[in-house]
């Protein structure tokens, strides 16, 4: 064997190559579909291949990787797979700019950034690489569409989109700007068109008690997210007769989590798109051109609630359910057509909203519910406001239901009303089935064949997958899908007639829904997933991803986790156990602004600092032009702020350890971290210290003898005690805590620890020996290219070695520090034996040179506290 020797110099760019060509060569992390064993599926969030990797991905992939090397150096079996999210609008956004086909704008970047991945040294299955556009993929997604559509789980109806009219196109709600299509700059309109729809609402309960299940393992914060987006509430549906049948035959049903409120209501609201509101305006044809305002505005529930409100009388009237008394229907704007039954019992004294519409239209305001002491004398917005959404106090002005609370209320009216059909309690869900159809060409084929005679057929599974033909440049104006007759003529599977085949595609929220699914077993080509490769690797024990996908993305997976379950695909009932949002990644800002207020940003990279010793900045100006800029302060790292920072040049310039120890050490990974280059060239000397170390002593050439742990000396024993110390406490923050950042800072203060101890013997050498080694492994999953380069020195391979155990042994204690006292003021330090006894430790104290000088006389009192002081009053 030749000596062990590592160069003097660390020089990443030197070593990270080669072990990155050492993985691959040996195909390191390449994992079966099926394992024996302790195995462990650890999924960060894929990307979506934009171009190349900004920061966010880089602190996403280093947390799992850093996760997924820990569990693989304990022995077990880690699934770490990586794949693309390919499909989506800005591939076809930059097709129509740059006049390249989408496909081919794809697959350039995920070669580009797969390098990147590569680059940054990820422990990852590369031979489980999934592109979401591949047919390979989305066929399983076509197949259960058409499983789903048989089963009525999908359905197709009418709804509204923005409708571009000179560009003859559907626009996605991100390319409206100021209600003008973002390329034609045209005013937008509203269109119904027929859409799919996937029927989550019939699983809303579920995906609502699952959550309990996830309590252990989900972030508090994202369980409240996807509860509160669910919306599950509990109320009442009460019907208001028409007040004059001979104009109006149907009764208004309303939906309302007040019914206690039910005295105090002073008129109706409907939707714009209500029949009631069309009804109306056969009548008054008047009502039309508001109808058709509403109908131009946003549709998001949450612009509908701060919206000025805007409301016309129908002159319709219906009649109060227990009264009879005739009460206005009218049409308003913050009425949704798509909650509820689309109208509203409005009660302007307990409702914020009927409260601005009513007194913007002089109607009526009725206090039902005594709001401790207020009155309608006083209604006035502020004051009413606290009360608005109370359930506390007691009905008023109520009849003989005065004095009851919302309970009481509920109970007494249903029990009224019920029997006359006039009321039945309802669970209204705020969720939304899931509209899916998009009018695009960079997606799935919706797997539907449109005939005459037949209506919607589904594609036969013999026939799928329907394949998206990839040398298409869209040029902006409509899916060129609906313009190439090669793709859209077909026969029709039931009657055999010419027919024509659905050109919309797939909401890409559908490829991301199951993609953690079909790492399993990628090439699988018999179902979406072999059913072994199911059983052994889900759920995702461990999945690390933003926050910004806290709702949508992972409601949806958990959709399609029970859609599968119930296909009989995959087991259990949630895809994700263990879920870890990391915090954003932020770097300060600069700018100037010109006279008119518009600011410029510049990139912290083409700007120059002034700090002071404590490294705040002072000063900054642009290198470019000497002149000084406005420091902005630290926010996310984005385009708009110009305040990027490429992860490429961190990696070129320091090496991915580097950046990776860096990414983890600086912050615990839910909170956001703080770009700086301090810290980047800070994480970079800590590894070259950890590089020296190890070169030194390689360099002393000890002989090699094994460690006799019953002869150390007292620093040899306080070395040891130290290494297994921070072996258990790495070993918990990365495992329990996720707090990689002090599992950083514990390696670093066990480098100080060896750094600092004198070899003297050939014992000693073999405790610096295994201190080495152990600082090396512990930080193997953050900086595995030093790990792996230096530890092959010692005869160790990494790929295969296990996480440092801890040494029991080496933890107690032979000898303690006790302070000596007198009076007690510290007079001096002795250092014992642990098992000492009292009237020793005594002796020794009073002994203690230091010590005697103010021992005059008998000592009154002699305090002794267990390893650790001796008072002694005089
Ligand atoms: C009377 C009432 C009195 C209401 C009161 C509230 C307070 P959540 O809790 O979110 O389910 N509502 C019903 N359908 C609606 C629709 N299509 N568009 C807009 N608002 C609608 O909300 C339920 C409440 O929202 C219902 O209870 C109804 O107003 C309103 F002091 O009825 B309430
Ligand atoms: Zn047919």
């Amino acid at each position: 064997m030749t000596t062990p020797h590592i160069d003097p110099e660390y020089q990443a760019s030197a070593i990270e190559p080669q072990v990155q060509q050492d993985w691959e060569n040996r195909k390191v992390f390449k994992v079966a579909d099926t394992v024996e064993g302790k195995h462990r599926y650890i999924l960060s969030m894929f990307p979506y291949p934009s171009g190349k990797l900004h920061m966010g991905h880089v602190r996403n992939y280093t947390i799992g990787d850093v996760i997924s090397r820990f569990h693989r150096l304990k022995g077990e079996q880690v699934l770490q797979p990586m794949g693309w999210d390919a499909f989506g609008l800005p591939a076809e956004n930059a097709a129509i700019a740059h006049k390249v086909a989408p496909a081919k704008w794809t697959f350039e970047n995920i070669d580009y950034m797969r390098n990147q991945l590569k680059s940054l040294g990820l422990a990852i299955d590369w031979d489980r690489e999934i592109a979401t556009c591949t047919p390979e993929y989305y066929r399983w997604e076509q197949w259960l569409f058409v499983q789903l559509y048989k089963k009525g789980l999908i359905y197709r109806k009418s709804s509204t989109v923005n409708w571009d009219p000179v560009d003859q196109t559907v626009l996605a709600n991100e390319q409206v700007v100021d209600g003008r299509g973002w390329r034609s700059g045209a005013l937008v309109e509203k269109r119904d068109i027929p859409m799919y729809y996937f029927r989550i609402t019939d699983y809303a309960q579920e995906l609502l008690d699952d959550l309990e299940q996830l309590k252990a393992g989900w972030p508090q914060q994202v369980l409240t997210m996807q509860r509160n987006w669910i919306g599950r509430s509990e109320g009442m549906e009460i019907i208001f007769p028409s007040a004059d049948e001979s104009i109006y035959a149907d009764s208004l049903m309303v939906y309302t989590t007040r019914p206690d409120t039910l005295m105090g209501v002073t008129y109706v609201a409907v939707a714009a798109d209500h029949p009631l509101a069309k009804k109306a305006a056969e009548l008054r044809p008047e009502l039309n051109d508001f109808i058709e305002e509403c109908r131009h505005g946003s549709v998001a529930e949450a612009d509908l609630a701060t919206a000025e409100k805007k409301g016309r009388a129908t002159g319709l009237f219906v009649k109060h359910p227990l009264t009879g008394e005739n009460v206005e229907v009218w049409i308003a704007n913050y009425v949704l057509m798509t909650y509820g039954s689309g109208a509203v019992m409005a009660v302007p004294a307990h409702d914020e909203r009927d409260f601005e519409f009513a007194n913007k239209f002089n109607l009526p305001i009725k206090q039902v519910i005594d709001a401790q002491g207020k009155d309608d004398a006083e209604f006035n917005a502020t004051e009413w406001q606290e009360w608005y959404g109370s359930k506390e106090g007691k009905l008023v002005n109520s009849g003989e239901f005065d004095g009851l609370d919302f309970q009481g209320a509920f109970d007494a009216f249903l029990a009224k009303l019920e029997p006359q059909t006039l009321a039945n309690k309802k669970v209204q869900f705020r969720l939304r089935d899931w509209g899916v159809s998009r009018q695009r060409y960079w997606g799935c084929p919706i797997p539907m064949i449109n005939c005459d005679d037949c209506g919607q057929v589904p594609v036969p599974e013999e026939q799928l997958p329907v394949i998206l033909p990839t040398d298409v440049v869209p040029d902006g104006s409509g899916n060129p899908l609906a313009k190439m007759p090669e793709f859209y003529e077909t026969t029709c599977p039931c009657c055999g007639k010419a027919a024509k085949r659905e050109t919309d595609t797939l909401d890409t929220f559908v490829e991301s829904s199951w993609y953690y699914a079909r790492y399993a077993s990628p090439d699988y080509t018999d179902g979406m997933i072999k059913p072994e490769a199911a059983q052994t690797w889900l759920p995702v024990n461990q999945y690390i991803g933003g926050v910004e996908h806290a709702i949508l993305h992972l409601l949806y997976a958990r959709f399609f986790h029970k859609l599968m379950r119930d296909e009989g695909v995959v087991q259990g009932n949630e895809p994700f156990a263990n879920l870890l949002t990391q915090g954003m990644v932020l770097a300060d800002t600069f700018y100037r602004e010109d006279e008119s207020g518009k600011k410029t940003w510049f990139n912290p990279a083409d700007v120059e600092l002034e700090r002071d010793e404590k490294g705040r900045i002072l000063s900054a100006t642009y290198t470019a032009d000497g002149q000084p800029v406005i420091i902005g302060g630290q926010e996310k790292m984005s385009k708009s702020k110009n305040n990027g920072v490429d992860p490429q040049a961190i990696i070129d310039q320091y090496g991915a350890d580097t950046a990776r120890v860096f990414m983890m050490f600086a912050a615990p990974p839910d909170q956001s971290l703080e770009w700086s280059d301090a810290g980047v060239e800070g994480s970079n000397r800590f590894l070259k210290r950890v590089w020296r170390l190890s070169s030194n002593f390689f360099e002393q050439g000890y002989t090699t003898v094994e460690l006799d742990k019953a002869n150390l000396s007292k620093e040899a024993q306080d070395l040891r005690r130290k290494v297994h110390e921070t072996i258990a406490k790495v070993s918990d923050d990365i495992e329990r805590r996720y707090a990689f950042n002090t599992a950083i800072a514990a390696q670093m203060e066990l480098l100080n620890a060896i750094t600092k101890f004198e070899v003297k013997s050939d014992n000693d050498a073999a405790v610096a020996r295994e201190a080495v080694i152990t600082l090396l492994t512990l930080l193997a999953p953050f900086a595995p290219h030093l790990s792996q380069t230096v530890l092959a020195q010692f005869g160790i391979d990494l790929t295969t070695t296990a996480f440092p155990s801890v040494d029991e042994s080496a933890l107690t204690r032979n000898t303690q520090t006790i302070v000596v006292q007198v009076n007690g003021k510290l007079r001096g330090k002795l250092e014992v034996s642990v098992d000492i006894s009292k009237e020793d430790l005594l002796a020794q104290a009073k002994a203690l040179p230091e010590v005697q000088q103010f021992l005059t006389g008998e000592t009154k009192k002699e305090i002794v506290v267990p390893n650790k002081l001796v008072n002694l009053v005089v």
